[in-house]
């Protein structure tokens, strides 16, 4: 008895009485489930097969999805980096957990998923990129790619006799750049083999992370954080010539030869902290040189090195996904796929994210937890990635702590209850996205252009601006006073 008592849950102890007991040693598995939580960088929402794309195929996250819940209108809490990564550790909004742009420090004594897991008896990892300003007590296994010379990437190209002067991972083969000198846009077969790329590193050292857990007391949460599709366009064989340029269509809203526009937003881009300050100071201009784009043969080798950068990111993520189900962990691990933001792809002749239009702030999001969300399962509920840490709290069996601003998704999940009100972000712009409609405010600082109000439903190219016109008046108000309730959320501090 004291050897079962020991493997129950404390909360069902001091609760259970006598007869409870059996009921308590009737429910699940005491332990907590693991959490294997995937993230690929600058992923666009409509990249999975899965979702209807014509071009990309992902048949380990087609799989994902088919063994859990898609959800098709999730959004990020801000469209770049650091402030989204910061919102799926806290649930938090960024100007709540100050990382309100890259390299912004998180606010005092904010609480962060991996610590929290650690407090409640997990063991924690980390492989590949973070972007956050992580403390020693996160993570009891850490291997980050990024972040300069002390990187354990980087000491592995060393170790490997592959380590290249500079940008050690995304030098291209001499002679494959494409069009060399008309574009600050990197685009190329990549010097690294594929063993020796990013991706196949950090799943190798995922995997090695999964099979130590093989057979230990602890639950485990992994954070895998792949940097592909995101730029340079420098990718590996076979998936540099994967997809041919010449048959990737332009987007609807691309103007081949415009002209710069005045004005051209750089967003989120230029929205940085002071290290991000510097070091754009350093590069000199041409943050907008390198957003925009207006060359249809280069914009079609990008999409090209795109889409062969996401086939990268399915291969390996799924080879990290077949060992949880090779060492028996796939019935007691809840899975989550998702992206800190997209990329615009060349959609109003601009690359990249910052804004808050669908193909920069809409991301995928995959969840399988088996035995406790159903298999199969398509959401089109509107939701952001505050969402995501209550989510893992909830499905794990531990209270969500008062303070977090994002909502479980378990009962969405499970059809038994209602999505978030509505989905926010916040960077250079603020928005609310709710049902088919979307607002942008600029903030004070910063932005040219004035609100945007759009029909998402009817108009998913974001084309006809809505804003101050009659027909949109009563929605316009009633997303005005969303937004604005939203802004003056004081979530107390959250309590390990
Ligand atoms: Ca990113």
């Amino acid at each position: 008895m004291k050897s079962l008592l020991r493997r129950l849950p404390l909360a069902l102890i001091v609760t259970a009485g006598l007869w409870p007991i059996a009921v308590a040693l009737a429910a699940p598995a005491a332990r907590p489930p693991n959490i294997l939580f995937l993230v690929a960088d600058e992923y666009r929402h409509d990249c999975l097969s899965v979702a209807g794309h014509p071009f990309v195929k992902t048949p380990n996250l087609d799989r994902l999805a088919a063994d859990g819940v898609r959800f098709t209108r999730a959004y990020v809490t801000s469209p770049v980096c650091s402030p989204s990564r910061a919102t799926m550790f806290t649930g938090r909004y960024p100007q709540v957990h100050g990382v309100r742009g890259n390299n912004f420090p998180f606010s005092e004594g904010e609480v962060v998923l991996p610590k929290l897991l650690r407090t409640r008896g997990y063991t924690t990892g980390i492989v590949g990129k973070l972007h956050l300003h992580a403390e020693r007590d996160w993570f009891d296994f850490a291997e980050i790619q990024g972040g300069g010379d002390s990187s354990s990437y980087v000491a592995f190209l060393r170790a490997s006799g592959q380590l290249l002067k500079g940008n050690a991972n995304t030098a291209a083969v001499p002679g494959t750049l494409v069009a060399e000198g008309r574009t600050p846009l990197r685009i190329g077969t990549s010097v690294l083999p594929e063993d020796k790329y990013p991706e196949a590193w950090e799943a190798d050292r995922a995997i090695a992370f999964l099979r130590e857990q093989k057979g230990k007391d602890k639950p485990w949460f992994l954070f895998v954080s792949m940097l592909k599709p995101h730029s340079e366009f420098v990718i590996p064989k076979p998936f540099d010539k994967m997809y041919a340029a010449k048959d990737m269509p332009l987007p609807k809203t691309f103007r081949p030869g415009m002209a710069l526009p005045d004005g051209f937003a750089t967003g989120g881009e230029s929205e940085e902290g002071k290290e991000g300050k510097k070091r754009k100071k350093d590069d000199g201009p041409g943050s907008a040189a390198r957003l925009f784009i207006n060359d249809a043969d280069i914009l079609r080798e990008v999409i090209a090195h795109y889409y062969g950068a996401v086939a990268l990111v399915d291969k390996h993520m799924g080879r990290v996904l077949a060992t949880v189900n090779e060492l028996g962990m796939r019935e007691d691990t809840i899975v989550v796929f998702t992206a800190d933001h997209g990329n615009m792809l060349g959609e109003r002749n601009r690359m990249f994210k910052g804004v808050m239009y669908e193909s920069s702030a809409r991301v995928p999001l995959l969840l399988r937890a088996p035995g406790r969300v159903p298999a199969g399962r398509v959401s089109d509920a509107v939701l952001d990635n505050a969402s995501i840490m209550p989510t893992l709290l909830d499905l794990a069996g531990m209270t969500v702590p008062a303070g977090v601003q994002g909502k479980s998704l378990a009962p969405l999940a499970r059809g038994t209850g209602a999505g978030p009100e509505a989905a926010y972000a916040y960077l250079s712009d603020k928005m609310v996205r709710q049902g088919d409609w979307k607002l942008i405010v600029p903030l004070a600082r910063g932005k040219t252009g004035g609100p945007e109000l759009y029909n998402v439903a009817r108009d998913p190219d974001e084309q006809t601006n809505l804003y101050g016109k009659s027909e949109a008046a009563a929605v316009q108000t009633k997303l005005s006073a969303l937004m604005e309730a939203w802004e003056n959320q004081t979530p107390p501090k959250v309590r390990l």
